[in-house]
């Protein structure tokens, strides 16, 4: 731990060795995790181990040239995971670009994302049915997202009525970089001044690409929103148990109408920011290690350990691992390229003179060259029913 990082408080309920410890000040997350049975911990490893998986072999994948480009989370799996995990089933979820760890606590299949960033289609899971939206790659345009959706379920009264299963929330999720972005701020104001039902989680994960947090702020970043009238807490990023209760109340507070809050997740991005960089090229291996040895699913293994979970589990899991590696293997091998029309079926809803017009020009165009080879690989995605 650095000098700075001490003395700010953090919200921790496992130590790096993996003991359940809870100081006095946060008695109250720790109530959520004494609701939670044996599975629960159990699906909160699994998930975490399986989104590791699937990131590393999307990474080889797109080394492999079976993707234009990859988008690593690894590091931030308890981040992700626990808060994912914390939000309810009606709740909606306004990503970046890096949650594939939250996407699959919401149903979202995996191979969705893979073919976005292999570019066959524009995030083919269905935000209705999952609840978790388009990833957004202009940074900080979720935030803006997520706080109109927060303030249309003030406008409709879906906030703090008392029915637990009729009252919703939203969360955001952005990087420690989209802070510098004015649409953040923004949003503070809107949801402050609004009171929106409405959790900001920040995952600080020490770099926007090679700038360091400390060149996007001097003063910790979970007291970004005070000024706006945005409450912050600072949470550590790689305790699973931690994350899953701090975001577990906020949204609870959300929900019954206590307004938005904000989430500092301290956490480390352990690979690269995508597969177009070299973080040895801007970072120091000192910095690496120090973070590897707060690995969220190490400090996890031995908490579960402790309960008494023996190697069986654990050997399950890999084997579990391994053979969704090889799903995503051969699932992606057999991807073929998209359809002409199926670039502008999401455009609008409803047919469109104009894009029907664009269709029409694009296919007699490529007639004229001599036919385009594309197979209808939407398959399987959402038509949302637009123009064809
Ligand atoms: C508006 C905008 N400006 C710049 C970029 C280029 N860009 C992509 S990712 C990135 C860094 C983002 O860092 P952070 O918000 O900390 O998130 P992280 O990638 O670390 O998860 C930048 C500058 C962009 N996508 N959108």
């Amino acid at each position: 731990m650095t000098a700075s990082e001490k003395d700010i408080p953090m919200v921790q309920l496992l130590s790096p060795e993996g003991d359940f410890s809870v100081p006095s000040e946060y008695a109250g997350y720790a109530e959520f995790i004494k609701e939670l049975r044996e599975e629960d911990f159990l699906k909160f490893y699994r998930d975490m181990a399986r989104i590791r998986r699937f990131d590393n072999e999307a990474t080889a994948l797109q080394r492999q040239g079976q993707m234009g480009l990859w988008v690593p989370a690894v590091g931030q799996e308890a981040a992700q995971i626990g808060s994912g995990h914390a939000v309810g089933p009606n709740d909606h979820i306004f990503p970046s670009y890096r949650e594939h760890g939250v996407a699959i606590t919401h149903g979202v299949d995996l191979m969705s994302i893979i073919k976005m960033f292999r570019g066959v289609n524009h995030g083919g899971w269905n935000p209705e049915e999952t609840r978790f939206h388009l990833y957004a790659i202009v940074l900080g345009t979720q935030v803006l997202h997520a706080t109109g959706y927060a303030m249309g379920l003030n406008f409709d009264g879906k906030v703090g009525t008392g029915n637990k299963d009729e009252d919703l929330a939203v969360i955001t999720y952005f990087g420690d970089g989209s802070t510098a972005e004015g649409d953040v701020s923004e949003a503070f104001l809107f949801a402050a001044t609004h009171k929106t039902p409405q959790v900001f989680f920040c995952q600080n994960n020490q770099w926007a690409i090679s700038s360091q947090v400390e060149s996007q702020t001097t003063v910790p970043l979970y007291l970004r929103g005070d000024g706006f009238g945005v409450p912050g807490i600072r949470v550590d990023g790689n305790d699973v148990l931690a994350c899953y209760a701090v975001t577990k109340k906020h949204m609870d507070d959300a929900r019954a109408g206590l307004g938005p809050s904000m989430i500092e997740a301290f956490t480390y991005r352990m690979g690269a920011h995508t597969t177009s960089d070299d973080p040895s090229k801007y970072r120091d291996e000192t910095e690496y290690e120090m973070w590897k040895s707060r690995d969220p699913i190490t400090r996890f293994e031995k908490f579960l350990r402790k309960q008494g979970i023996g190697d069986e589990f654990f050997a399950e899991v890999e084997a579990a691992g391994d053979q969704l590696a090889t799903e995503i293997r051969e699932a992606t091998f057999a991807l073929q390229e998209p359809s002409i029309e199926s670039m502008f079926n999401h455009v609008y809803s409803e047919p469109h003179p104009l894009i029907t017009e664009q269709l029409a020009w694009l296919k007699g165009y490529e007639a004229s060259m001599g036919g385009h080879e594309g197979a209808p690989a939407t398959e399987g995605d959402v038509n949302y029913g637009g123009a064809r």
